[in-house]
C-alpha cells in the first residue's frame, strides 16, 4: 500500500487541527451511520443496551473511536507501532473482522466532507483516505 509522503501527513495534521473540536460528534454520526447501513456490524455492540442513533452508548463510543484516530494522527511516522496495542485488543479480546475497519473508515470520511464541505477538498479527501487506510491497515497488522 502507499505510505504516507511528508505532504499527505501535513495535510491530514491540518485538517485535523481544524475538525478537532467537531472529532466527537463526527465519531458518533460515523458510528451511527456504520450500525444503520451496514448492520452487520452490530453483532459486536449486541451488549449494549441502546444501539439506535444517539443512544447514550453510540455517542460515548464515538468519542472513543476518535480519541484512537486522533491518537494516529500523532503516530503518523509509524502507525503500526503506534497502534499495536489497540491492534491486540481488537484482534485477541474483541474479535472484530478487520473488514469492519474500512466500513467505519468510510463512514468517517463520508461525515467528515459532510460536516467541512468547503475544507474538504479533493486533495483532503485522498490524503483522508489514505490516512483511515493506512490506519485500517496497522489495526489489521495483529490478525496476521
Ligand atoms: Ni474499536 C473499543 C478504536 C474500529 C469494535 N475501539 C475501542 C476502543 C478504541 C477503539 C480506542 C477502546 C479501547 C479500550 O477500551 O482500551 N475502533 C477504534 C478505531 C477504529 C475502530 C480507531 C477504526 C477507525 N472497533 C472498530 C470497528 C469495530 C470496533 C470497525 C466493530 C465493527 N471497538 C469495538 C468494540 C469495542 C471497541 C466492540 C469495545 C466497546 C465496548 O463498549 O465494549
Amino acid at each position: 500500500m502507499t505510505s504516507l509522503t511528508a505532504k499527505d501527513k501535513e495535510t491530514v495534521k491540518a485538517f485535523w487541527a481544524k475538525m478537532a473540536s467537531k472529532a466527537q460528534d463526527i465519531g458518533a454520526d460515523a458510528l451511527n451511520r456504520m450500525l444503520i447501513v451496514y448492520p452487520q456490524t452490530k453483532t459486536y455492540f449486541s451488549h449494549w443496551k441502546d444501539l439506535s442513533p444517539g443512544s447514550a452508548q453510540v455517542l460515548k463510543h464515538g468519542k472513543t473511536v476518535m480519541g484512537g484516530v486522533e491518537y494516529a494522527v500523532t503516530q503518523l511516522d509509524d502507525l503500526k507501532a503506534g497502534l499495536l496495542s489497540l491492534s491486540e485488543l481488537h484482534a485477541f479480546t474483541l474479535r472484530v473482522d478487520p473488514a469492519n475497519f474500512k466500513i467505519l473508515s468510510h463512514n468517517i470520511l463520508v461525515v467528515m466532507a459532510i460536516t467541512f464541505p468547503e475544507d474538504f477538498t479533493p486533495e483532503v479527501h485522498v490524503c483522508m483516505d489514505k490516512f483511515l487506510a493506512a490506519l485500517a491497515l496497522a489495526l489489521a497488522e495483529k490478525y496476521r
